[in-house]
């Protein structure tokens, strides 16, 4: 299925009006309006292709139908979230769930939608049908070096599929860890660790940066061998200048204060990127900004005020991408949501006045300090947000196109109701 620029248009047409009016009323109360809008306009953030189908959990999946059965179809469902909101420019791949045999066919498609490739992700947290050996004691940590070759040599045949299809950024999560205590050396699982990941850096091209993603629990429930953003500012201290923490926000213990964690690594130019999701639990992966979204506001708070004083490009620097997936939302409707609350809050962090914040603070003025970021939190922002869509060829409203377009039943027809997306 294709969403044609006309149906856009069209759709656009129809509400207009409404728009014009909500967006009157924005732009004459947040001072700076015009410069968020364009910063909009030129944020992209890249999908998951294992976000596009129903997550399920491990008590049971399912399935709503028209699922992307093959890496093509994952790459539709990619444009068809592109074209309604001109914001999910880069599909990630995952592999082995993703295997592009004909990479130019692949490359091809992905431009056709006006897709990029974001990083690729290596799997060594589960065992394939044709693998070897098991990861059931970790991977690059493990105390067999025939098993920690194989996890190496997994990472760079993902590296040179990332070159094929034109990805510049390799993301490495180890499920590795410990479920006992005793059960593992804490210092050798690091040490070996760090030398396969060494192995796994010397392949990267030039160009390319290495995204070391930490994670506080699960599948390992004692130790994780890149537990935290310590652990991860370690590995990729000691690797080099190409390597950075990746920031996946469900992987942090309750209540942990990530807005500061996101500041400090900015400060040490070590912050590589986001997988942005929402939890109450733990690794929820619930939609972004469904249950936190001043935590949300905070995070980007942190990164406009660090990014400024880096002098950094939003669009270059740093890698953003979506981790999400539940049981009970259409995947597509998922992903418009979050890419909606993300993009709110980029917008609703713009608009703090950081001249006033830097008085305040510097007056140690607690409350006038608070009041700054809760006016920001509490502006709505959701017509810039629509606007940015607008000017840039995208819906004003993605899900009511989406809704209108019946994007799910017309996929339910083509692909089928019994569809399985590869994936966890
Ligand atoms: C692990 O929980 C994780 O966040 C990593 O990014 C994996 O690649 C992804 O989820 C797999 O679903
Ligand atoms: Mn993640
Ligand atoms: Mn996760």
């Amino acid at each position: 299925m294709q969403i044609s620029k006309s149906f856009i248009e069209q759709y656009n047409d129809d509400n207009l009006k409404a728009h014009q009016r909500k967006l009157d009323f924005s732009t004459s109360e947040i001072e700076n309006s015009e410069a968020i809008i364009k910063q909009l306009v030129d944020f992209q953030i890249a999908i998951p292709s294992w976000a596009l189908g129903t997550g399920g959990t491990r008590f049971g999946r399912f399935p709503g139908g028209g699922e992307p059965r093959s890496l093509e179809e994952k790459i539709e469902d990619v444009g068809l979230l592109h074209a309604l909101n001109q914001a999910s420019g880069a599909i990630s791949l995952h592999i082995p769930w993703d295997i592009p045999t004909d990479a130019n066919a692949i490359r091809n498609l992905a431009a056709q939608h006006g897709l990029k490739f974001d990083a690729v992700n290596s799997n060594t947290f589960q065992d394939q049908a044709d693998q070897a050996l098991s990861y059931k004691f970790g991977s690059l940590q493990n105390v067999n070096k025939a098993i920690r070759k194989q996890a190496v040599d997994h990472n760079i045949e993902v590296i040179k599929h990332g070159i094929e299809l034109g990805s510049d950024s390799l993301t490495v999560w180890l499920s590795d860890g410990s479920c006992f205590p005793g059960q593992l050396n804490f210092r050798k699982a690091f040490q070996n660790t760090l030398e396969g990941l060494q192995e796994i850096y010397a392949a990267l091209p030039s160009n390319w940066k290495m995204f070391v993603e930490y994670k506080c629990a699960e599948p390992n429930f004692y130790s994780t061998t890149v537990g935290d953003w310590g652990q991860s500012l370690l590995y990729a201290s000691k690797l080099g200048e190409k390597a950075y923490t990746l920031v996946d926000l469900g992987h942090h213990l309750p209540n942990a204060n990530i807005e500061q964690i996101v500041s400090l690594l900015l400060m040490e130019g070590k912050l590589g990127g986001f997988h942005f999701n929402d939890s109450k639990y733990g690794d929820d992966d619930l939609t972004a900004g469904a249950l936190k979204p001043y935590q949300l506001f905070l995070i980007f708070n942190e990164l406009v005020e660090g990014m400024n004083a880096r002098n950094m490009n939003h669009a270059k620097d740093l890698g953003w991408m979506i981790d999400a997936s539940h049981n009970v939302k259409d995947p597509l409707e998922d992903l418009l949501q979050s890419v909606e609350a993300i993009m709110m809050a980029y917008a609703q962090a713009l608009s703090v006045d950081r001249q006033a914040l830097e008085i305040a603070q510097n007056e140690n003025d607690t409350v006038r300090c608070q009041e700054i970021l809760q006016n920001a939190f509490r502006t709505d922002v959701r017509a810039l947000v629509a606007e940015a869509s607008l000017r840039a060829g995208g819906a004003l409203n993605p899900i009511g196109l989406f809704r209108n377009l019946k994007v799910r039943e017309n996929l339910i027809k083509e692909r089928g109701f019994k569809t399985i997306a590869t994936g966890l």
